[in-house]
């Protein structure tokens, strides 16, 4: 099983739209093996974005992650960083497909609702970033048998 980051941005916070994330990660058969609440330091901006620093969006994009509070969670099922990214949709939301998050639910590229790691190697970097592996927790779901072959 893989896992992935996956964090709901200060406007998706704002939005009351973390439910709705969780549901239909949850729906499609993902597992939350870790999650939390939290408004990120500058530190944390600057890690979880460091490939984007030079890039001329990057001011405006850390001072609206560092706005408000995000919602933090790695998530766990096979081929999870693809299945999320797809589930996630194209960055700007105006080329999104419905029935995606950004689809469905976001219109500008700097109000997106959501990040989901881009590869299993960001996804390994970016966990590390914001959690410990202690805070990662194991457990079964009831209906693995149902969702794998
Ligand atoms: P994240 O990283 O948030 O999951 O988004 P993506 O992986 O889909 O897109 P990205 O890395 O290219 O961009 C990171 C982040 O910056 C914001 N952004 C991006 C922005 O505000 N203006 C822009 O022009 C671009 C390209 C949105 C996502």
């Amino acid at each position: 099983m893989d896992r992935t980051f996956v964090m709901v941005k200060p406007d998706g916070v704002a939005r009351g739209l973390i439910g709705e994330v969780i549901s239909r990660l949850e729906g499609k058969g993902l597992k939350l093996v870790a999650a939390r609440f939290e408004r990120l330091t500058e530190k944390k901006v600057l890690e979880q974005y460091r490939e984007h620093i030079e890039k001329p969006f990057f001011p405006s994009l850390r001072h609206f992650i560092e706005s408000g509070p995000c919602f933090l969670m790695v998530w766990e099922g096979r081929d999870a960083v693809r299945v999320v990214r797809r589930m996630v949709g194209a960055t700007n939301p105006g080329d999104a497909e419905p029935g995606t998050i950004r689809g469905d639910l976001a219109m500008d590229t700097g109000r997106n609702v959501i990040h989901a790691s881009d590869s299993p190697a960001s996804a390994e970097r970016e966990i590390a970033i914001h959690f410990n592996p202690g805070e990662i927790v194991t457990y079964k779901r009831a209906d693995e048998s149902a969702l794998y072959e």
